[in-house]
């Protein structure tokens, strides 16, 4: 059996614009049908919502027979846990809170075998593998897996630089929420100082060999952070896709209720 390839490492490398939802529900079901929505790229939220490596195994299976790629973000940096994702068959891992240049490299370490890293070795046991049936699995599989860190803090801010010297990163995410809080304006991503932050950190990533990456929640934002070099933009999430539709719906008809 072939290698299975990492489209979405490929794209990132060619900075082809690739746009993606946060998929937050812990569905396989949901997932098939995000699957087939168009989106270049869906993230698998471990971090906020309630996954674990069982559940996120059921959507890369739900997801698997669409053209979409396919990316986990784990609840922390626990190379433990970065190995069973791994080992499950996620290709892309986007890590959150990504603070210094020894955190960035210890995950680098983290999806890597050795001599390069520590990813323990259980190829019989991996659908990565498919179970041994992918020929020298172990022998390509780093060249295979992408790793985007977020940087979301102001001391990830100021750690930028450093941290995009780190080889074995591919992308680099912004994560507009925490990074409002962490600047003192929870609850306010587009706050001016805020949007200056990631306008800087966008231009300063995508002038070197990595790809930025930042979420929005309006169309429009997506267009303004592209001007300063995101290639790679989560335009929304699932959870949020759903409760406004429903919100949307029930009022139409509270606010209306002749219509019935
Ligand atoms: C954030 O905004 O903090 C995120 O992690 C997601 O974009
Ligand atoms: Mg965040």
């Amino acid at each position: 059996m072939d290698m299975p390839r990492n489209v979405f490492k490929q794209m990132l490398g060619e900075r082809r614009l690739q746009v993606g939802l946060f998929v937050g529900l812990a569905s396989a079901y949901s997932m098939e049908i995000l699957a087939t929505a168009g989106f270049d790229w869906l993230l698998i939220d471990g971090e906020h919502a309630p996954n674990n490596p069982a559940s996120v195994l059921a959507q890369l299976q739900a997801a698997a027979p669409y053209p979409v790629n396919l990316v986990v973000r784990p609840v922390n940096h626990d190379a433990a846990l970065i190995k069973q994702y791994l080992d499950i068959g996620a290709q892309t891992l986007l890590v959150p809170m990504v603070e210094s240049v020894s955190e960035a490299a210890a995950l680098v370490r983290a999806i890597r075998y050795p001599p390069h890293g520590m990813r323990g070795v259980g190829t019989s046991l991996a659908r990565a593998a498919r179970w041994s049936g992918v020929e020298d699995y172990a022998a390509h599989a780093n060249e295979e897996v992408c790793l985007i860190v977020q940087i979301e803090s102001k001391q990830g801010l100021a750690n930028l630089d450093a941290i995009l010297m780190v080889e074995g990163v591919d992308g680099i995410f912004i994560g507009p929420a925490d990074l409002a809080a962490s600047m003192g304006y929870i609850g306010q991503p587009g706050h001016q100082e805020v949007k200056v932050a990631i306008e800087d950190a966008l231009t300063r990533i995508a002038a070197t060999s990595k790809a930025a990456g930042v979420f929005v929640t309006e169309p429009r934002m997506a267009q303004h952070y592209r001007g300063y070099g995101a290639s790679f933009i989560a335009v929304g999430g699932d959870t949020l896709l759903l409760r406004n539709a429903a919100v949307t719906l029930a009022s139409s008809f509270q606010d209306n209720p002749a219509t019935l």
